[in-house]
């Protein structure tokens, strides 16, 4: 009796140590987000963020897409972790490899703004990581799409190199078995890859990354015959040859300021920009999908808002990974 007694506490004890052992593993290391990370030491962090994009917003439109985006690129890149907002005096930072040359600064500026106003009433609580997916949700909303609620929690990087970004960014010339096995890298589906190319919805993008599909797409085919030839001859118009680098144009042709579906009935009329656009529609793979967003709004947004949220879990640091930046383009110490 008493030796049975003894034995099942001492059961207990075991228990319970493992019990906080379990505990503190998972807080080092798969600690989870939560949506309401910051209640008790900053609970405006949403309204503060939101606010700042907003007065950004109201003095340039490209605030949307440039933030939009920033987070995926920094997501994609060691994890969404702020990794790209890091500047570096030698010019070797994630911002800095060639695959970033085209992020506009007001992604940049969206972020660093938001910060100072967060700091300003929470000082070193609230990372730049979730900055910046707070800051990527708001400009979906202020363009006109769905919103969501951000997951909060993520730890900001300590390193940032631009030899990590090659390879890790999909180049617009990718087809979908490419897009496929990029994205699943990152956890995320066709679906929500899918759903996610619907970014391109908004924003500009160079001559040169598409001039290729304008001038020399192979010998017999210089312009890419699943091109709209009208559309083709307005990017032409657009994108003479030997244009100034520094010229973009829409990625919507349709409604270029609204975040909508239309990209992929843009897609189904043979208007996508890129190649990696085009495929999903001409791709029998993923044509259903393309399809589907085309005509019910409702299943794009919903995907999109789910896509996004996974999006935000790539590569995350948490509980006491990383670092709370007190300024988003430098390091701690
Ligand atoms: C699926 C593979 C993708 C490829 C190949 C791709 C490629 C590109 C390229 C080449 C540009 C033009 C950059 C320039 O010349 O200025 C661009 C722009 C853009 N991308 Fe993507 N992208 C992809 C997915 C995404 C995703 C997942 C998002 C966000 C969720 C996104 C958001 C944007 C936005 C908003 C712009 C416009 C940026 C601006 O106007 O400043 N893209 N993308
Ligand atoms: C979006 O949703 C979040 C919470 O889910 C809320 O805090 C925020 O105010 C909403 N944004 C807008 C513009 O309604
Ligand atoms: C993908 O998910 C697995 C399992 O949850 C996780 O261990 C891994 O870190 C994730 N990969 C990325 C890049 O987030
Ligand atoms: C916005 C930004 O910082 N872009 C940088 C990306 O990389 C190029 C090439 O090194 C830099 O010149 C840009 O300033």
């Amino acid at each position: 009796m008493d030796r049975v007694r003894r034995g099942s506490s001492s059961l207990m004890v075991l228990h319970l140590v493992l019990t906080v052992l379990m505990i503190m593993g998972r807080s080092r290391s798969d600690a989870k987000l939560t949506k309401n990370f910051y209640a008790a030491r900053c609970p405006n962090v949403e309204l503060i963020v939101q606010q700042a994009v907003s007065t950004k917003f109201s003095q340039t439109f490209t605030t949307i897409p440039a933030t939009l985006r920033l987070f995926f690129h920094d997501c994609f890149v060691e994890g969404c972790d702020a990794s790209v907002m890091i500047a570096s005096p030698n010019g070797d930072a994630e911002k800095d490899a060639p695959d970033n040359l085209s992020l506009a600064g007001d992604g940049f500026d969206t972020v660093i703004k938001a910060k100072q106003a967060v700091e300003a009433q929470c000082p070193g609580v609230v990372s730049c990581a979730d900055i910046l997916a707070l800051t990527a949700r708001d400009v979906v909303v202020l363009a006109g799409g769905p919103n969501f609620s951000v997951e909060l929690g993520r730890r900001d990087g300590l390193t940032s190199q631009a030899s990590r970004v090659a390879g890790n960014l999909p180049e617009p010339t990718a087809h979908l078995a490419e897009l496929n096995s990029l994205f699943a890298k990152n956890n995320l589906t066709q679906l929500e890859m899918i759903a996610l190319s619907g970014a391109h919805t908004l924003g500009f993008s160079h001559c040169s990354r598409f001039a290729n599909r304008l001038y020399s797409f192979t010998p017999a085919n210089p312009v890419d015959p699943s091109l709209d030839p009208t559309y083709a001859q307005q990017l032409m118009a657009e994108c003479p040859q030997n244009v100034d680098p520094s010229i973009a144009v829409q990625m919507d042709p349709v409604t270029p300021t609204t975040f909508d579906n239309v990209y992929y009935q843009n897609l189904v009329n043979k208007k996508g920009l890129f190649t990696s656009d085009e495929v999903l529609f001409s791709d029998a793979e993923s044509q259903p999908t393309v399809l589907d967003f085309a005509n019910n709004p409702s299943s794009f947004s919903a995907a999109f808002v789910t896509a996004m949220i996974k999006l935000g879990r790539v590569g995350v640091k948490t509980g006491t990974a990383g670092e709370i930046r007190t300024d988003c383009t430098a390091f701690n110490s």
